[in-house]
């Protein structure tokens, strides 16, 4: 009988992956989005997360990390073809961000998303003490709200979704709108990040479920009513400044500018290998930025650091070809012999290595087609403890919607990206200075820790 806690958090991918040295195998902490947004809330309780480990076939046996008891899901290889890579990362993602690429629909795609979706529903509701709390994350279970309050009605369900909500055009076109807008609301909370993600979802679940609204309210043909909010979701401030703030890596950050040969301004890049974080966009615009004025910006130069993401699929694989061609294309366009203009790291670095990035660039480029918050733009805010640098952010993200004091652009409107860049690299101390204060205090408003307790409050209420 396995121990139950009153906290159970269900995501697709539990918070670590295995990693072996020296033939010794031991689990690390995973880099992305929602592991950074949670691990700061449940650094101070025990609970249980439920989530596949990574790897195909059985599952590995459940264990004890700080205070989080980890119960690993089984998926197998058809699994992953199919719930993860298709339907979860060929259907939802694109289609949740706005069809970037077009998103696709297969439906046997559907029925191991179901069936997984089950597997999961069924885990939380083993290890979720009586009377208890399951959190739910993201678009990989959307169906586990509904499926946990079947089987365990006396449990608070809460679910978060990491990345936009759709407007009702798009999400209409899938051919499981239906029971997906159902499951969700089998929950009692539902978050977003923005409010028109909350809107989004309010209206199709109305349209195309048969829910009606009062408030912030839904009322599902059941009777059973979910709240429905935005809660935009953040970084832990505290702990990005103390980072910041070591002087072991304010050191690194000088010489990571003189290791790539002290240019006169820094421009910084950090990604998610993924086709929605323009990361293409940004590198031709960097490009024309080079090859304007006369040679006017020969002297700044551009570290590009991604994460490696979804390399199985297929879109993932092409665009990373891109990007490599694109650095390629500039380098060879304008390296002066042994002093390339862009640097590009393809892999996970740990956080110290982040910071010390964050504090040497001086402008930091976002610019994602879509994203659901992005918390790179964050992190590189936390960490400007000196009030400098520049945050150009994509008007299309979450963060955006909040950081009203950043440089925002449109990325589809190359020209008026390469604008952007120049004003950045030309912006003049004060107006920089004012712009990262104000960036500060927003941040320091709405950090995680109040997003994971107005979101836990809401659930208790
Ligand atoms: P992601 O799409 O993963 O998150 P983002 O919010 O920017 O995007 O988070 C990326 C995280 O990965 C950051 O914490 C960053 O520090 C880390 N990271 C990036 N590059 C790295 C590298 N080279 N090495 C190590 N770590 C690296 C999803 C949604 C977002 C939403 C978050 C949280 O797509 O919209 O903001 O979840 O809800």
């Amino acid at each position: 009988m396995p121990k139950r806690r009153d906290l159970v958090i269900v995501s697709n991918r539990l918070p670590v992956h295995r990693v072996e040295r020296d033939g010794k195998a031991s689990w690390e902490i995973s880099p992305g989005g929602l592991v950074s947004a949670l691990t700061p809330v449940l650094a101070e309780r025990d609970c249980t997360w439920i989530g596949w480990s990574g790897d195909a076939g059985e599952a590995p046996e459940p264990f004890g990390l700080e205070r989080i008891h980890n119960v690993p899901v089984a998926l197998s290889k058809d699994d992953i073809e199919n719930y993860y890579e298709g339907f979860s990362n060929r259907t939802l993602w694109p289609l949740y961000h706005d069809a970037v690429r077009p998103p696709q629909y297969h439906r046997h795609w559907w029925r191991p998303y179901v069936e997984v979706n089950r597997r999961f529903a069924a885990a939380a509701a083993a290890h979720a003490k009586r009377g208890g709390t399951v959190w739910v994350h993201d678009y990989h279970l959307q169906l586990v709200p509904r499926m946990l309050r079947a089987s365990r009605p006396d449990l608070r369900i809460g679910y978060f979704l990491h990345i936009p909500f759709p407007p009702a055009e798009l999400f209409a076109q899938l051919p499981w709108r239906g029971p997906l807008l159902d499951g969700l609301l089998g929950a009692d909370v539902v978050g977003f990040q923005t409010r028109g993600g909350a809107r989004n979802f309010a209206a199709l679940a109305r349209r195309h479920a048969g829910a009606s609204a009062s408030g912030h309210r839904l009322l599902a043909a059941d009777g059973h009513t979910t709240l429905v909010k935005a809660f935009p979701v953040s970084i832990d401030v505290d702990h990005w400044e103390a980072l910041a703030r070591r002087p072991d890596l304010q050191e690194r950050a000088r010489q990571l500018r003189e290791r790539i040969g002290s240019p006169r301004r820094l421009l910084l890049g950090v990604d998610r290998l993924d086709y929605t974080k323009g990361i293409d966009i940004r590198l031709r615009a960097f490009g024309e930025l080079l090859a304007r004025d006369r040679g006017k910006h020969r002297d700044c130069k551009l570290v590009q650091l991604a994460v490696p993401s979804r390399e199985r699929v297929e879109e993932y694989a092409e665009l990373r070809t891109t990007v490599e061609q694109l650095v390629g294309r500039i380098n060879g366009d304008f390296e002066e012999l042994g002093s390339p203009p862009v640097h590009y790291l393809h892999r996970s670095l740990p956080a110290e290595e982040l910071v010390a990035g964050y504090l040497a660039a001086d402008v930091l480029v976002v610019t994602p087609l879509r994203d659901g918050m992005n918390l790179v733009a964050k992190e590189y805010v936390a960490c400007r403890v000196d009030d400098d640098g520049v945050l150009v952010l994509s008007e299309f993200t979450g963060a955006a919607h909040q950081f009203n004091a950043a440089l925002r652009v449109n990325p589809h409107d190359i020209d008026g990206l390469v604008e952007a860049l120049d004003r950045a690299l030309e912006m003049p101390l004060a107006e920089a200075r004012r712009r990262m204060r104000k960036l500060r205090r927003t941040l320091r408003a709405h950090d995680v820790h109040r997003w994971g307790r107005e979101f836990l409050e809401a659930l208790a209420a």
